[in-house]
Order: structure tokens, then C-alpha cells, then sequence
């Protein structure tokens, strides 16, 4: 089934409705824990088959765009940036922007969707997510990506999202190189999740097995950990 008629049928609609984090009373929030890991696995079986539509490069609106920064803007040199890729994987990497821009290439124009209440079509460029991962080796334990960024923040996701083929380590916005301000050298971009799980400033990436306590900046304040589009 394509994704529109799952949406048409209501499957994703009513798992989003038990996993929305901020407006769960008490009752409603144990349901939707009881529940949420065979939501997981249900989200991210229609999320990995199912490609979202891109848009037109003149649909593009680079105005709409709002910055988002919880914690001010780090700046990092490109020179001596480096990514650490580590964890669940059977080679360690520790990628420059160099090695980076040594990897295919990909962009894509999508829809960036803020909770906030705000919304922008974007051109994103940069390498896929899932060609830096297998270049690591995800080990057969690794059930979860962890992301660090520069300015502190923190976010958790499942592989089947992070290996989507529309999820890219982004070095390009909207036709230039990422402006500091919306994170570079790096940041995360998909089409499949909302905002806030789209770090900027990405220093580090972890495979591990397990969700600990912290899952999130965000996640740990109450919003919605899986938070797919
Ligand atoms: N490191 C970091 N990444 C972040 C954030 C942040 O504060 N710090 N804000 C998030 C939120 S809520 C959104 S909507 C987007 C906004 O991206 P933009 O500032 O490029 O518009 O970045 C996300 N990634
Ligand atoms: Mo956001």
C-alpha cells in the first residue's frame, strides 16, 4: 500500500494519536507507553518502504525557514571538524568534512515541520545517513542512534529512520553551503520527522541497543520521541 492510503486508513493518524507527547493526560500516556513499541515497529515499517514525495526546486521558500537554537549558535572550523561515528559498529570512524564531500552526493526538496507551529519547503544536499552508517557496520545489537551536537543538544533515533534513503547528513541548504545558523558544518534532514529531531551542529554519532534515560533534549521534556511525518 502506498503511504497516503495507510494515512487514508487511519494507521498512522491513531498511532500518532497514542505517541503525541505534549496534550497526554494520565490515562492516555500509560496506553500510549503500553503500546509505543509496537507503534515503533509499525511506524517504521511504512516510514522504510515507503519514500515521501520531494517538491519542485521553485517551490522552495527560504524566508519560512525560522531559525530554531535552544542554546545559541556554536561555531565550528571546518578545518579541524571531525565526526565520530562509534558505538554498536564494527569500525569507528572518525569522518572530516573532506571525507564527507568524498561520499555520493544527494539533495532533495522537502517539507521541514516544526511543532512550533511553522513550516518550510527546503533543498537539502549532502551524503545519506545509511552510506556513512554502513561504512561503519552497524553491529546486529544496534537498535538506536544517538546524536550529539556542538551546542549541547540531544537527540535519540530508530535505525530504520536513520537509514532511510531520504535521510542525509546535510552540508547544503537551499542551493549553498549550510549557513552556520542552521547548523553547520552538519546537520541532520528528512523528510520523516518532525523538526526537533533534525540535529544541528552534529559532532557524534552512536549506535547503541537500548533507549536509556535520556532519549532527547526535547524527547525528555515530554514531546514525542518516534515523532514521524
Ligand atoms: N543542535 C540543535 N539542533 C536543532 C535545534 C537546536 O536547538 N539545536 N532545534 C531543532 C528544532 S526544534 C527545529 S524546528 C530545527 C530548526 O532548524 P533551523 O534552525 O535550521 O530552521 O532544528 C532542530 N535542530
Ligand atoms: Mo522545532
Amino acid at each position: 500500500m502506498k503511504r497516503r492510503q495507510w494515512l487514508g486508513l487511519g494507521v498512522s493518524g491513531g498511532s500518532s494519536l497514542l505517541l503525541g507527547g505534549c496534550a497526554l493526560n494520565g490515562l492516555s500516556k500509560a496506553v500510549g507507553n503500553a503500546t509505543q513499541p509496537l507503534n515503533e515497529r509499525i511506524e517504521a515499517l511504512m516510514q522504510s518502504r515507503n519514500p515521501v514525495p520531494e517538491f519542485r526546486r521553485d517551490q522552495v521558500d527560504p524566508d519560512a525557514l525560522l531559525v530554531n537554537s535552544f542554546n545559541g549558535v556554536p561555531r565550528l572550523d571546518p578545518e579541524s571538524y571531525r565526526l565520530q561515528v562509534d558505538g554498536l559498529v564494527s569500525q569507528p570512524l572518525n569522518l572530516s568534512l573532506a571525507d564527507l564531500a568524498a561520499l555520493p552526493q544527494h539533495d532533495f526538496v522537502i517539507r521541514h515541520v516544526c511543532v512550533e507551529g511553522w513550516a518550510a519547503i527546503v533543498a537539502w544536499s549532502g551524503v545519506r545517513l545509511a552510506d556513512v552508517l554502513s561504512l561503519a557496520g552497524i553491529s546486529s545489537l544496534g537498535g538506536y542512534l544517538a546524536i550529539d551536537s556542538a551546542d549541547q543538544y540531544f537527540s535519540t533515533w530508530d535505525i530504520a529512520a536513520a537509514l532511510h534513503p531520504q535521510t542525509l547528513l546535510a552540508t547544503g541548504m537551499n542551493g549553498a553551503p549550510l549557513p552556520v545558523v542552521n547548523g553547520a558544518p552538519v546537520r541532520l534532514a528528512t523528510p520523516i520527522k518532525l523538526g526537533y529531531k533534525l540535529s544541528k551542529w552534529v559532532t557524534r554519532l552512536q549506535v547503541i541497543a537500548t533507549l536509556e534515560t535520556r532519549s532527547g533534549t526535547w524527547e525528555d521534556k515530554g514531546y514525542e520521541w518516534f515523532a514521524g511525518l
